[in-house]
């Protein structure tokens, strides 16, 4: 407590000198905050993105001390991919790990089959596979984020860090205010290194676990007084449950799960859990020094607590190389695709019931725990269908669907009001949440995953398979899609963060 007590004082010190209340000092600049700094940017040319992702332990310095994660070229928050709509992603995964992994694009509507977002591939260790997504000319700009999804060790992965940020541009044009703002990407990620230094989540750790901000612990994020920013987080952590809260401050979030909500809501915290994107506007109040705060959060009776822990240090200081902040304008929401979906013709109800067992750790959807070989429901293009969300535990768990937003028409029977559509809801503690979703679009045709996102319950069963297939042709036969080597390799035992060579 002593340290962070002084971390403080000397932060607030190294801010007065930054805005001009006394001169800076060499000590006072080498303790202060860090800024924050978002990780290397790959971004498309001429349509097209190019990137080898190279996937292998690496050690990674994380709040002074190093640990041994596991990374997409070196990057612990991961590279971030921008590409606009109608551009194609080639990313051709190397994998020098000891085990499979793969790659998954969360929130994409793009084609779950060959070498698409087919999170049911493999790739064996030392092998490498190439991802080819084509992003659809009308698909949502925003903020999305790519991933480990091997099924058994997404979780252990994604906490050595497997993941990054993909952002589809054009979230701007869609709210005009926003245009000329500071833009921050801010992917928040937390570890728990085990007594050997390895991302290591398994068995839990005893010591908690260290959320990091674009792999940063605790860094500094500058505006000035009276600026307005725009701060997009994406939750790639396993597991662990933001509740953010500025000091002294309002955020007005005005975009969930990469796209632009329609009636924007001024909050003083908000809830962000694991695989969500929130898009938030914070205007600096007077000069100063905040303190962005992850407060506790608890996800039930056997579920996780998640204790306080500052984020980052704001810091509302002039910048006389900069002009004086504009005032933000009027928030219009312009977003084609955020239309509610047809409900005068529902061609299925159904009902996908989460639930576990505390007796053997398994966790199931509507009794049964995942199974690669199975479909358990099949699906033909053009459908419009309800699912009723229901949560049959003491815990909370965070519904998502690969390929196709859904809206929330109610959350514990009460109607919600249009917002625009997501790819991830949280389903309360023996609650209901009912979807609605149109199976439409003929690029999603195929086989892909529906799931719990709390990568802990996925990993131990909370996963089923969908296929979207069309009526003309039928369901694909069974063993058709299944990736040659699905399943191979899969070293069960083995950290993914013991996989250098
Ligand atoms: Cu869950």
């Amino acid at each position: 407590m002593f340290c962070k007590i002084l971390v403080y004082a000397v932060s607030v010190a190294w801010f007065l000198s930054l805005a001009g209340a006394t001169p800076a000092t060499v000590t006072q600049t080498i303790i202060a905050p860090i800024p924050m700094v978002t990780p290397i940017e790959y971004r498309s040319v001429d349509g097209q993105l190019f990137v080898t992702m190279e996937a292998r332990a690496t050690p990674v310095a994380l709040g002074g001390i190093v640990v041994n994660g596991v990374t997409y070229n070196g990057v612990y928050a991961g590279p971030v991919l921008r590409l606009m709509p109608g551009d194609t992603l080639h990313f051709h995964l190397v994998n020098h790990l000891l085990q499979a992994t793969n790659v998954h694009f969360h929130g994409l509507s793009v084609s779950p089959q060959g070498h698409g977002d087919d999170s049911m591939h493999m790739v064996a260790a030392g092998d490498s596979w190439d991802y080819i997504i084509p992003i659809p000319k009308d698909h949502p700009p925003g903020v999305y984020w790519y991933h480990t999804h091997g099924h058994d060790f997404a979780e252990r992965q994604l906490m050595g860090g497997l993941s990054g940020t993909l952002v589809i541009d054009g979230f701007q044009e869609q709210v005009p205010a926003t245009k000329l703002l500071t833009e921050h990407l801010m992917a928040l990620k937390e570890f728990s290194p085990n007594k050997n230094g390895d991302l290591n989540i398994v068995p839990k750790p005893v010591n908690g676990s260290i959320k990091t901000l674009n792999g940063q612990v605790t860094p500094r994020i500058d505006i000035q007084p009276g600026e307005t920013q725009l701060w997009r987080f994406s939750d790639q952590t396993a597991n662990t449950y933001f509740r953010l809260r500025l000091e002294g401050h309002q955020m007005i979030v005005i975009g969930r799960d990469a796209r632009p909500i329609l009636h924007p809501e001024t909050v003083s915290e908000v809830l962000i859990g694991p695989s969500e994107r929130t898009d938030l506007l914070v205007t600096a109040r007077a000069a100063g020094a905040y303190r962005l705060i992850a407060e506790p959060v608890s996800t039930g009776p056997v579920g996780d607590m998640f204790p306080a822990q500052d984020l980052a240090i704001v810091a509302s200081a002039r910048d006389m190389s900069r002009p004086a902040p504009l005032p933000l304008g009027a928030l219009i929401i312009n977003a084609p695709g955020q239309k509610p979906i047809p409900g005068d013709r529902i061609d299925a109800h159904r009902l996908v019931s989460l639930s576990e067992d505390p007796v053997t750790g398994l966790f199931f959807i509507n009794h049964a725990v995942f199974d690669p070989a199975r479909i358990d429901i099949s699906v033909p293009l053009g459908s419009i269908e309800d699912w009723t969300i229901r949560n049959s535990s003491e815990e909370l768990h965070v519904f998502h669907i690969h390929q196709v937003p859904f809206q929330v028409l109610s959350i514990n029977g009460k109607p919600q009001p249009f917002q625009g559509l997501r790819d991830t809801i949280d389903v309360p503690i023996h609650g209901d949440v009912v979807i609605r979703m149109a199976f439409t679009d003929p690029t999603i045709v195929g086989r892909f995953m529906y799931h719990c996102h709390i990568l802990e319950h996925e990993d131990k069963g909370m996963m089923s398979q969908i296929e979207v297939y069309d009526p003309k042709t039928g369901p694909m036969p069974e063993g058709m899609h299944m990736s040659s080597d699905a399943g191979k390799s899969r070293s069960h035992g083995i950290p993914a963060n013991s996989g250098a060579r």
